[in-house]
């Protein structure tokens, strides 16, 4: 029986990935950590239901474009199973009138070694997410001896785990910074709640971004869990909507991280690349000015590339300026036509899920 699930980082070379899906994919209810990461004036306020057909055969389109770059590549790729996602879900702590999607799959499962974790995640229209990943870990399970099939512990998402009415509609820009300055999010720490896109995983060390989708009590859960591995919570105050890490503080290569220019890492919190040797850059701006209709994510998913070895880099075929950025810092650069996608949840990191690089849990911080 072979190897199949193993990963540490986001740089060693990609054997085997998940990409994500747009069908039957959904605009969810509004629900109370929803609403937060919504702006005001976005036309997808107070907006619910089945997304546009055309969209999602576009979205998928988009899809299929980063899956050739990636089997030309010699990477194997795997799907996800689409539920019917407008269905009305239900637990004994809450009620919702739909799921979500099958995008992005990265902001369900962390493979970390060889292991893959579903997550904890603090939208209830994805707390069945999960089980459109399920065949996949069946057959990994069947076919890797090795393979630690796991599942987070399920949160509870009561009433209790929000902050009620925490951003009213009139909320200015301001304050919201002030909030992601002062680490006053949308959610309680009643119980760890965590998005996966918000763990950076660098062999020893996971970067977790404290934010609108992961408390405090993920954190320490996470330490607890993983003692071999040191967990550091990191912010961005810059952020007013602050959820996934993907695309705000990207490592490409050992020793070289690009970050977003409106969101800087803050120096206490630096000083651990900086002793290192880490080179951290401004990532180059966005090409775009908004984001595409009916997408939730911010213009700086230009900086949501995947790397497939510490050489090579696919980015979005329309951001030219983080194109060219890359090129200067010495990567192979792949253009890879996937914008139309960016509404189903993110861009091309945000799209997959690792499965297998090579490498092993290094040290890169001693
Ligand atoms: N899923 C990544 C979204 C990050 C952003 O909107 O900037």
């Amino acid at each position: 029986m072979a190897k199949i699930v193993s990963s540490w980082n986001d740089w060693d070379p990609l054997k085997r990935v998940i990409v994500g899906r747009c069908d039957n994919s959904m605009i969810p209810p509004e629900e109370p950590a929803t609403s937060e990461k919504v702006p005001v004036d976005s036309e997808m306020r107070g907006m619910w239901g089945l997304r546009p057909l055309a969209t999602v055969e576009r979205g998928n389109e988009c899809l299929e474009n980063l899956v050739k770059i990636l089997e030309d590549h010699g990477v194997v790729v795997d799907r996800p199973t689409p539920l019917q996602w407008n269905q009305a879900i239900g637990t004994p702590d809450f009620r919702n009138d739909s799921m979500m999607t099958c995008m992005p799959p990265r902001d369900i499962l962390l493979t970390i070694g060889n292991e893959i974790m579903a997550s904890a995640n603090s939208f209830r229209c994805r707390y069945f997410e999960y089980l459109a990943y399920w065949p996949l870990m069946k057959q990994y399970f069947d076919e890797d001896p090795e393979f630690k099939w796991t599942q987070a512990p399920r949160p509870r998402l009561t009433d209790a785990s929000y902050k009620h009415n925490y951003y009213d509609e009139k909320i200015s820009l301001e304050e919201r910074l002030v909030r992601t300055a002062n680490k006053d999010f949308v959610t309680t720490e009643v119980e760890p709640m965590w998005d996966a896109a918000d763990v950076m995983r660098m062999g020893k060390d996971l970067f977790i971004q404290h934010g609108l989708t992961t408390n405090r009590t993920a954190m320490e859960w996470f330490q607890r869990y993983y003692p071999e591995l040191r967990v550091h919570a990191v912010n961005f105050p810059g952020d007013p909507y602050p959820i996934h890490i993907d695309a705000t503080f990207v490592p490409l290569r050992p020793g070289l991280i690009i970050n977003n220019p409106q969101r800087h890492l803050p120096e206490e919190q630096r000083a651990i690349f900086e002793a290192n040797d880490w080179q951290i850059v401004d990532a180059a701006q966005p090409a775009h000015t908004e984001p595409p209709a009916l997408c939730y994510s911010s213009v700086w998913l230009s900086m949501n590339c995947l790397v497939l070895d510490p050489k090579t880099v696919i980015v979005e075929a329309s951001e030219v300026y983080q194109q060219e950025q890359m090129d200067k810092l010495g990567m192979n650069v792949l253009p890879c036509d996937l914008r139309d996608a960016y509404p189903f949840g993110g861009g091309l990191h945000c799209s997959t899920a690792d499965v297998y690089r090579e490498g092993t849990c290094e040290d890169y911080f001693p």
